[in-house]
């Protein structure tokens, strides 16, 4: 029998799955054809979902630790010991401590949102420090905010009218793959694709053009770009004069910026400038897909926000087929009744989630005594994991985690709960690369004893003595009131349908820009006040930031983007596509590996004063000669001497947004 699901993992698509059940197993995934975005084909990763549920690593009994930390020995104990222990373990941190002690650690292991969202409410009751959710995007949405309001940007679906496509900062073959026969679509009428990113990715191979830039030079090369622009009259005049503001500042800024410069600032030709400025201003309908690469630096918002500025230049937003591509949907968007903010005693400490190392390590008044990890796994994905690990095996701090597999992080756990997969919960999904939810129920039970994240939290708050309603709130009520949203995307929302288990659009335009901004003005800003008001430079900056720590000594960058294989660190478990993918590598420039000695295939260490890393050189000019690329997370146990690539990086925060500069390290090589 095939059942109808929904692929919940951290990546744009949020595909239609249809799961085979025999006896009580699922023994096939495939795409649902009746999907109206993804259409029936999936990813090389979610075919092996049944591998991912029934594999023979699966935790299925809560754990109890009963060697020294770390050790990674264990021993099965039964659920209410489990669930008793870390209640005491709470409650005693939060008595001796303050409740602040406390720290809840998720992020998007399953972006369901009853079960995502399942832990809020009780650590806000409880009155734990609040995580900040920022490792990943909101450098691009504080940007994007700045230059075109918050909300949905374009349909990736609207781009198949294009005849100028630009992939700015994302591996779209990579980590969103149901865009590209959108993009094909508009290439088959005409359309010109651009690639721009530090490295040859598989996207960037099968484009028209490739612009290999220096990471972190995204704002130079748009200010080049409006220089440009600017300087041949390319511009909507009318569409500039009544909806934008800002623009002889934007001038003035964007005259700093030609060609011969900007091209130095970002490694590339004067010409590659030119003609990129070029063929977007004379598009007809200029479209551009940003991915979330270029906010990754300590300037990425900046970098974002200027991208951000180019279509209002061109009047892009009045033609079909134009427009820039951020994130998508956002309905149902009111969690309140579900993550309970107001239950949060007032001036609870925010943690920001980036700097898991530093809160570990180093905070005080009152230290982390208790740390509840679900959902994420953060020894593999928090940047500087030298202090992260030292954080977790500090032998005062309590740590439970709720996994599927024996991770990193729960190697380092007190107590282990054995997670329940999206196969085995119902939940509703909203997705961040199209304008579709869609339902999902259970395809099996929970596998072993595996429990879901709402059971869990609902068996602790019992103990904790928690009596308002939303902790004895089921999945069907949780689900029924988000499909009550008052949200005007959700209005005309088929809610039969969508209990029905179909993927049903939300109101929300194509082009959500047609009528207006939501920008403080109403218009696209290219002077912003509220940036500066926050401090910011209200206009566009183009001058790169740079990792500052270890100077001169770290000469090379290193970018860390996703793996095809992969999800973020999740996936490591089938041992077919560990074996499709072969040893983590970092790709070298053929000069930078002739300088020392490395040769293809050889073992190398990347280091510098946050950690060091061993990897296989992969010699390459897919690559600049400055600049190490190592693709994907892998599980730090499965790299040589149990160093993973966040060893290398930091937890400095973004220009605005407060997010994790990932793709900006200075590190050196050598052979190992
Ligand atoms: N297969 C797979 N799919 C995934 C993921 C995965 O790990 N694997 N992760 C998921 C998640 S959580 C997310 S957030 C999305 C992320 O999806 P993307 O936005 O595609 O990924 P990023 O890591 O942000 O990097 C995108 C590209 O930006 C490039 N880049 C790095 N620095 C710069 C820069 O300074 N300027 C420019 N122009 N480009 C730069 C990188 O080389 C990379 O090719 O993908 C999701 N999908
Ligand atoms: N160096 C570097 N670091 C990065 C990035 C980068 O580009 N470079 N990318 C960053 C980004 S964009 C993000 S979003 C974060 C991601 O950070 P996380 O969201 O923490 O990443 P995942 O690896 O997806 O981890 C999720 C964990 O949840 C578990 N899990 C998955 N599905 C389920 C489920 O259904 N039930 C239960 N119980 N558990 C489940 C998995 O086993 C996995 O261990 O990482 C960031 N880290
Ligand atoms: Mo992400």
């Amino acid at each position: 029998m095939w059942k109808r699901s929904v692929c919940t993992k951290d990546c744009p698509d949020t595909c239609g799955l249809l799961a085979r059940v025999e006896d009580g197993r699922i023994t096939a995934v495939k795409g649902d054809p009746d999907h109206p975005y993804t259409r029936g084909f999936i990813c090389k990763k979610a075919i092996h979902f049944p591998d991912h549920v029934h594999n023979s690593d699966r935790i299925l009994t809560p754990l109890i630790r009963t060697g020294p930390k770390g050790s990674g020995r264990f021993a099965p104990i039964a659920w209410d010991e489990a669930l008793d222990r870390v209640a005491e373990q709470m409650a005693k941190a939060a008595a001796d401590h303050g409740p602040g002690a406390v720290l809840p650690y998720y992020y998007a292991g399953h972006m369901g949102m009853v079960h995502r969202h399942a832990g809020h409410a009780f650590f806000h009751k409880l009155g734990a420090s609040r995580m900040m959710p920022t490792i990943c995007g909101p450098a691009s949405t504080e940007g994007f905010k700045a230059s075109l309001g918050s909300g949905p940007s374009t349909t990736i679906e609207s781009a198949a009218a294009s005849d100028f496509i630009v992939i700015w900062g994302s591996n779209t073959l990579t980590t969103n793959l149901h865009a590209w026969p959108f993009f094909q679509r508009a290439r088959k009428n005409g359309a010109r694709l651009t690639v721009i990113d530090p490295y040859r990715t598989e996207t960037a191979k099968r484009a028209d053009a490739h612009l290999m830039l220096r990471p972190g030079t995204d704002a130079a090369l748009a200010l080049g770009m409006m220089n440009v622009i600017i300087a041949e009259d390319l511009l909507d005049h009318d569409f500039i004069a009544q909806r934008t503001v800002g623009f002889e500042a934007l001038r003035i800024r964007a005259a700093d910026y030609p060609p011969e410069k900007t091209a130095g600032i970002c490694g590339l030709t004067p010409d590659q400038v030119r003609s990129l400025a070029r063929g977007y201003g004379r598009a007809k309908a200029p479209y551009i897909r940003t991915g979330w690469g270029p906010g990754r630096q300590l300037a990425g918002a900046m970098a974002l926000r200027t991208i951000a500025l180019l279509p209002g230049l061109v009047g892009a937003f009045r033609r079909p087929g134009a427009g820039i591509t951020r994130s998508l949907g956002g309905a149902p968007s009111d969690l309140s009744f579900w993550t309970r903010p107001d239950l949060c005693p007032p001036a609870t400490r925010w943690i920001n989630m980036v700097q898991l190392g530093h809160a570990l390590t180093e905070l005080d008044n009152p230290p982390i005594r208790y740390l509840h990890v679900y959902l994420s796994n953060p020894a593999a994905v928090a940047p500087q994991s030298r202090q992260v690990m030292a954080g977790l095996a500090r032998k005062d701090l309590f740590v439970s985690v709720q996994e599927m597999f024996m991770t990193d992080t729960a190697r380092m756990a007190d107590i282990v709960l054995p997670g329940a997969s999206f196969l085995e919960v119902k939940d509703l999904y909203r997705s961040y690369g199209h304008n579709y939810i869609q339902l999902a129920e259970p395809v099996i039970p929970p596998v072993g004893q595996s429990r879901s994240m709402l059971a869990v939290f609902q068996a602790l708050a019992r103990r904790m003595g928690f009596v308002e309603p939303v902790f004895s709130m089921t999945e069907d009520q949780c689900v029924e009131t988000l499909l009550a949203d008052p949200s005007p995307y959700m209005a005309g929302v088929d809610k039969e349908r969508v209990r029905d288990g179909r993927a049903v659009r939300l109101n929300i335009a194509d082009n959500p820009y047609a009528e207006s901004f939501a920008t403080p003005s109403g218009k696209i800003e290219f002077f912003s006040q509220s940036w500066a008001d926050q401090g910011l430079d209200p206009l566009p900056d183009g001058r790169p930031v740079r990792d500052p720590e270890g100077g001169s000594r770290y000469g090379l960058e290193f970018i860390t983007p996703p793996h095809r294989l992969f999800l973020n660190s999740a996936f490591h478990e089938i041992a077919a596509l560990r074996r499709e993918a072969g040893s983590p590598s970092v790709l070298i420039h053929p000069h930078t590996a002739a300088e020392r000695r490395i040769f293809d295939g050889s073992q190398v260490r990347i280091y510098n004063d946050r950690g060091e890393c061993y990897l296989t050189a992969r010699v390459t000019e897919d690559t600049r000669p400055e600049l190490l690329v190592a693709e994907g997370l892998r599980w730090p146990g499965l790299h040589p001497d149990g160093k993973g690539v966040n060893q290398l990086t930091s937890q400095r925060l973004t220009d605005a947004g407060q997010t994790c500069a990932f793709h900006c390290s200075r590190v050196e090589v050598a052979p190992a």
